[in-house]
């Protein structure tokens, strides 16, 4: 007898632990969410341009109750090999556990392979979009899902058609129209929302800068961007983001013919999100001269006593004017955002979202910034 008892327990104790595993819903990654799940492709702009709307879909996400999935950064290798788009799983770059503190997600990649062949095969994968945007299509009731560069590419990597297409308008991705969302698109009508582009805005949200908190970068960028520090850097040092290539000249000449005003791109990070209130755009903060760049570099090397200086930059104009301390450049742009993030005084471009994914990092950890032609941006209202 007592030996039979003993014989049963390990089993039973087994398919308790898988039916506990089994029901974590949808916590994490395993089993199938009824809440429903969120989709979207990062379709517009760099990475700058991606992780503020990252920021704001994760927003969105918790806001309607759903499981985003969180897609892979798209990456345009026009100028060297591949010559493609490079789709970068997030993972590579942070770490996908610190999100979950947040809200539930998952990665693209997982959902589509162990959920998407059961809960969203070929044949029910609907595409959802404003009106406006099915106007552009042939029958005008198609949401352009896969039109053109990013957006095919970006769902043939996991071999995604959409089979029929749900349109909507009267709605905003905003707060305000949270209700109307979760009534137009019951998880159990709709388990799966796919959308052509970020449920956010650009620039991201103010109250929506601290979720920065949860990006956090993966042991592998850690190990890297410190080896780099310590290796061709010393400390104290003062990080700059230069911010002056040729297509970055075009976007700023839009403060000369003064069809700008304030916000322009990132600005509000610097000049404040309220229009009413926003201090002027000066060409110094879109494109430092030469003279400027000096001037906030000397300023602030001084004032924390600065033994390197490292420059980040989109082009190399300035580096026989400016003296670099190394030669070497990371070719994995986010390095040069992670030493960036690291540095004792960050000098920003308050126009670049590249420069505004290093504000919001050390915003959240209370470190210090500023900006060509602002030494002392105003607080924001997420700040430490
Ligand atoms: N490595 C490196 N790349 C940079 C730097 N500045 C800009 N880039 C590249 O240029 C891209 C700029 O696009 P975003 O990241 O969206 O940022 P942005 O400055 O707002 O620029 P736009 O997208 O043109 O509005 C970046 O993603 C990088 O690929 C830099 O300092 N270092
Ligand atoms: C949100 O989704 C989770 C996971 O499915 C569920 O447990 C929870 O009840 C939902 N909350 C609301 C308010 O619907």
């Amino acid at each position: 007898m007592a030996a039979g008892g003993g014989a049963l327990w390990p089993p039973l104790l087994l398919l308790f632990v898988l039916f506990h595993l089994g029901s974590s819903g949808g916590s994490s990654e395993s089993g199938w969410d009824p809440a429903g799940y969120l989709l979207y492709c990062p379709c517009m702009g760099r990475f700058g341009n991606q992780a503020d709307h990252f920021l704001g879909s994760l927003a969105f996400a918790r806001m309607v109750n759903r499981t985003l999935a969180v897609p892979p950064w798209i990456e345009y290798r026009y100028h060297r090999p591949p010559y493609t788009n490079q789709h970068v799983p997030y993972k590579e770059y942070f770490k996908l556990a610190p999100l979950l503190q947040y809200h539930r997600v998952i990665t693209l990649e997982e959902f589509m392979e162990k959920l998407a062949p059961v809960h969203w095969p070929p044949g029910k994968r609907v595409a959802y979009c404003f009106e406006v945007a099915a106007q552009r299509s042939i029958d005008k009731k198609s949401c352009p899902m896969k039109d053109g560069n990013p957006f095919g590419p970006f769902w043939d990597q996991f071999a995604v058609d959409f089979d029929k297409s749900e349109l909507f308008g009267g709605l905003a991705f905003s707060a305000s129209y949270k209700d109307q969302w979760i009534q137009r698109f019951p998880p159990a009508e709709h388990p799966v929302v796919a959308l052509p582009g970020a449920p956010a805005q650009f620039p991201v949200l103010e109250e929506y800068r601290s979720l920065h908190r949860y990006m956090v970068w993966s042991d592998e960028m850690v190990e890297k961007g410190e080896s780099y520090i310590s290796s061709f850097l010393v400390r104290p040092y003062v990080g700059i983001h230069l911010r002056v290539g040729s297509d970055w000249k075009n976007a700023c000449n839009m403060l000369n013919d003064g069809t700008a005003g304030s916000h322009l791109m990132a600005s509000p990070q610097c000049v404040g999100y309220d229009r009413n209130t926003a201090t002027p755009l000066t060409m110094d903060m879109c494109l430092p001269g030469l003279k400027e760049i000096k001037r906030a570099l000397k300023l602030w090397v001084k004032k924390i006593d600065a033994k390197a200086v490292y420059i980040a930059s989109d082009s190399e104009p300035y580096t026989k004017e400016i003296q670099q301390l190394f030669k070497q450049k990371p070719e994995v742009a986010q390095i040069d955002l992670y030493i960036l993030g690291q540095s004792n005084h960050f000098i920003g471009n308050c126009v670049s979202s590249f420069t505004a994914f290093v504000k919001r990092e050390r915003d959240v950890h209370g470190r210090p910034s500023s900006f060509f032609g602002m030494d002392y941006p105003p607080r924001l209202r997420d700040e430490l």
